[in-house]
């Protein structure tokens, strides 16, 4: 997969350890071009291209990147590897895997030992559009209007829930 982007330099990384990873990832995708947040978008597997992958991490910060959502199954290094060798904060989706359905995914993403943080999210696609709602919530700290239009993402659910209806 070729890095996508918009016209702006990214703000955001979404990184996968595959493309069939993209089933998943697709969501966080999905959710920066909501909101308009610049972003690129590929394929960099911590096991298959480490050094690609360690580059990456190098390089994140000085092309301005100040998110990265990093998406893995299985044995998940990737969130952590660029962890270790970025301070851009990196955000990590489990992704499903075809046996243990996620769950080795999310438990090597999420035991990261003190001091080298992955904020963690669910396994899948809620999972992947979190990330990129945490990513958005970060940039809007210093973004006023992606701020406004995260109110209004809320706001849009809150009317949603209240008039949902049960069946008579
Ligand atoms: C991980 O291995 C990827 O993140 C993916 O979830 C899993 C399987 O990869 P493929 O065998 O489908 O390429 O590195």
């Amino acid at each position: 997969m070729q890095a996508k982007g918009e016209n702006a330099a990214p703000l955001v990384g979404v990184v996968m350890g595959s493309s069939s990873d993209w089933d998943v990832m697709q969501h966080a995708v999905a959710m920066l071009k909501e909101f308009g947040v610049p972003y690129e978008a590929q394929v960099v597997s911590a096991h298959r291209m480490p050094d690609d992958m360690y580059r990456y991490a190098e390089t994140a910060r000085a092309r301005g990147l100040r998110a990265i959502v990093a998406g893995a199954g299985g044995a998940a290094h990737l969130p952590g590897m660029l962890a270790a060798k970025t301070i851009v904060p990196v955000f990590g989706v489990p992704v499903p895997s075809k046996y243990l359905r996620g769950e080795d995914s999310l438990l090597s993403i999420v035991q990261m030992p003190k001091g080298v943080p992955v904020a963690t999210f669910a396994i899948g696609e809620a999972g992947a559009a979190n990330a990129a709602l945490h990513a958005i919530a970060t940039l809007a700290t210093t973004d006023a209007a992606l701020a406004q239009a995260l109110e209004a993402f809320r706001a849009k659910q809150t009317d949603v829930a209240r008039n949902m209806q049960l069946p008579a």
